[in-house]
C-alpha cells in the first residue's frame, strides 16, 4: 500500500507540475516521470538509507520514490528559496545528499562516470554503500557508457545500472520494430554483457518483477559480486511524445476499471500500459486492498500534492545577495 501511495504521489506531482508550467509559474524545459512509476518505486525501496544515487533529466519520480519532500521539490523546480538547492539547481540539477542523491544531470549519460566514481570511493573506503546509476536507454549511445562499464567491471565496483527503456526515442525500439534505430547493439543488455556485467530485462510496469530483480541485484552487489545492470521496459506515456508534456486525461483511480473518459488517441495506453493503474488493479484483484482503500490513498496523495504546491508558490525567489553563494565560480 505504501508503494501504491508513492506511485500516486508521483503521478499527481507530475500532472500538477504540468499545470504549473502551463500557468506560467516556471520557465524552461522539463521532463516528467509519468509511465515509469512502477520502476522507481519498487526498485528504490530495495536500497538502504546510506546508498548513493545519480539521476537524469527524468528525475522527479526517482526523488519522490526515495521519499523526497514534494514541497521542496516543487520549490526547486520553480526556482524558489525553499527548494532542495535553494532554487539554483532547478529540474535538471537537483541534488539531495540527505536522500543519497549526489547529482542530477540533464547531460545524457553525464552521470554514469560520476556514479562509477562514487562506487569506487565506497569500495576504497570499505563501506557497504552501493551506488545506483539511473539512466535512460538513450544514455547507452554515449561513449561515457561503455567506458564506465569497463572500469566498473574490471574493478568489481558496487554499482547498479538501472536503464529505463521507455521506447520510441533514443535507443528505445519503436513499437513493432525488430531493432533500435540508433543503437547497433540490440538487445541493449548485450552492451553491459560484452563488458561481463550481468544484465537482465524486466517489464517496468510489473512492480513485483521489478522488486524481485532489484532485491536480487542489490544482494549480489552487497556480497561483493560487482556491477549489475537491469533494463526495465515501459511504453512511453502519450503525454511525453512531444517536446512539452501534456496530460491527455487527468489520472483518476477509477480509470483502472473504465478508460472511457480518456480521449481515444491515448486510451490504449491507459488501458494496458499505465503502470499505476496496472498496480491498482493487481492490488484489488489479489485482495490486498479494496477499491475504497485505494480511493482513500489517492485522496491523501492529492491533498499532499496540493499542499506541496501551495508551499512552493509561497516560497520567495532567492535574493540577489545569494547569487554567488554555494556556487563554484572563478573570480
Ligand atoms: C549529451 C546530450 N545529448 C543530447 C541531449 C538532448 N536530449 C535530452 S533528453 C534526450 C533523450 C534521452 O533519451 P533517454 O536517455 O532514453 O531518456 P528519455 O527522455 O527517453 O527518458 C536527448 C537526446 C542532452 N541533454 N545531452
Ligand atoms: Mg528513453
Amino acid at each position: 500500500m505504501d508503494l501504491c501511495r508513492r506511485m500516486l504521489l508521483i503521478r499527481h506531482f507530475e500532472e500538477s507540475l504540468i499545470g504549473l508550467h502551463d500557468q506560467g509559474r516556471f520557465e524552461g524545459h522539463y521532463h516528467v516521470y509519468i509511465g515509469q512509476e512502477a520502476t522507481a518505486v519498487p526498485a528504490l525501496s530495495c536500497l538502504g538509507q546510506k546508498d548513493f544515487l545519480f539521476t537524469t533529466h527524468r528525475n522527479h519520480g526517482h526523488l519522490l520514490a526515495r521519499g523526497a519532500d514534494p514541497g521542496k521539490l516543487f520549490a526547486e523546480i520553480l526556482g524558489r528559496k525553499d527548494g532542495y538547492n535553494h532554487g539554483k539547481g532547478g529540474t535538471f540539477h537537483v541534488a539531495a545528499a540527505e536522500l543519497g542523491f549526489l547529482h542530477t544531470s540533464g547531460i545524457v549519460a553525464g552521470i554514469i562516470p560520476l556514479a562509477v566514481g562514487a562506487a569506487y570511493a565506497a569500495k576504497a573506503r570499505k563501506s557497504d554503500q552501493i551506488t545506483v546509476c539511473l539512466i535512460g536507454d538513450g544514455a547507452l549511445e554515449e561513449g561515457a557508457a561503455p567506458e564506465s562499464f569497463n572500469i566498473a567491471s574490471l574493478w568489481k565496483l558496487p554499482v547498479l545500472f538501472l536503464c529505463e527503456n521507455n521506447g520510441k526515442y533514443g535507443a528505445g525500439r519503436a513499437a513493432g520494430a525488430a531493432q533500435s534505430a540508433t543503437m547497433a547493439v540490440y538487445p541493449l543488455t548485450d552492451l553491459p554483457v560484452a563488458y561481463k556485467i550481468p544484465a537482465r530485462q524486466i517489464d517496468g510496469t510489473d512492480a513485483g518483477a521489478v522488486h524481485a530483480a532489484f532485491s536480487e541485484a542489490v544482494a549480489k552487489i552487497r556480497q561483493g559480486e560487482g556491477a549489475q545492470f537491469i533494463e526495465t521496459q515501459t511504453v512511453r506515456w502519450p503525454g511525453s511524445e512531444t517536446n512539452w508534456p501534456a496530460v491527455p486525461a487527468p489520472t483518476d483511480v477509477s480509470l483502472a476499471w473504465d478508460v472511457s473518459a480518456v480521449p481515444e488517441r491515448a486510451r490504449e495506453w491507459y488501458r494496458s500500459s499505465d503502470p499505476v493503474l496496472i498496480f491498482i488493479r493487481e492490488l484489488v484483484e489479489k485482495g490486498a486492498a479494496t477499491k475504497t482503500e485505494i480511493a482513500e490513498i489517492d485522496k491523501s496523495a492529492r491533498q499532499a500534492i496540493e499542499q506541496a504546491a501551495r508551499f512552493a508558490l509561497a516560497s520567495p525567489f532567492p535574493g540577489l545577495d545569494e547569487a554567488l553563494k554555494d556556487v563554484f565560480a572563478p573570480r
